[in-house]
């Protein structure tokens, strides 16, 4: 089988979903796939064959032999058909709705409140010198509560986030949560949602995640 090829930077939680679900299936970075890592906010970073690999200048990409794939929603779900051990997509109907439900939320809501509003202004902003805009923040703040609220009511938590099966919506969470938990926006939220609570302490320490670690954690 051809090398799979992995584009983009240990920061994004996008890649790492990606990452998660590769040694989620065993595949170790350097022996069984190739990260090239790049900051993907430096266009002057990016490498030549990125702009036709990702017309929306997004990572991550995959290339695998002749096929190059952009958005993780297919990527994730291509390695899964490809890697078919340990399946990551539930075979129950409603089991399976709820895992996409959860992704699309985390693309829609979690990742642009959480991550950019929150984690960004918090966290990464000041390290690049930018002040926090606090206001951001506080309005966030109460967006995020509606959005933790509606992944609290459809958990079904029995080890993971449906059943007693890890599957893609707990690789699209984790990386989200571990930038979250850093502020203390994320801190204080726990205790008002004891699903995800639950949750964030069975997966917090999983291999997949411990072994995909950014700079921030
Ligand atoms: N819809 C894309 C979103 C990926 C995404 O937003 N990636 C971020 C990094 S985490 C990115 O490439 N941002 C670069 C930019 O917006 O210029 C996916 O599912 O793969």
């Amino acid at each position: 089988m051809e090398k799979l090829v992995l584009y983009g930077p240990s920061f994004s939680v996008y890649v790492r979903i990606v990452r998660i679900v590769l040694r989620e299936k065993e595949l170790i970075e350097n022996e069984d796939y190739i990260l090239k890592p790049f900051d993907v906010f430096e266009p002057a970073e990016h490498p030549k064959e990125f702009k036709s690999l990702s017309p929306f200048g997004k990572v991550p990409v995959l290339a695998h032999g002749d096929l190059g794939i952009y958005e993780t929603s297919a990527i994730t779900r291509y390695l899964d058909q490809i890697f078919p051990s340990p399946s990551l997509q539930p075979t129950s109907p409603s089991s399976l709705a709820r895992m996409n439900q959860v992704i699309s939320i985390v693309d829609n809501y979690a990742y642009p409140i959480l991550i950019w509003k929150i984690f960004v202004e918090r966290i990464s902003a000041p390290e690049e010198g930018r002040e926090c805009n606090y206001q951001l923040v506080e309005q966030a703040h109460s967006e995020a509560m509606e959005c933790l609220a509606a992944l609290e009511d459809l958990i079904d938590f029995n080890g993971f986030l449906f059943g007693k099966a890890l599957s893609l919506a707990d690789c699209y969470m984790m990386p989200i949560f571990v930038y979250f938990m850093l502020t203390p926006e994320g801190k204080d939220s726990l205790s008002e949602f004891p699903n995800i609570h639950r949750w964030w302490l069975a997966v917090k320490q999983r291999p997949s995640l411990l072994k995909t670690r950014s700079k921030w954690g």
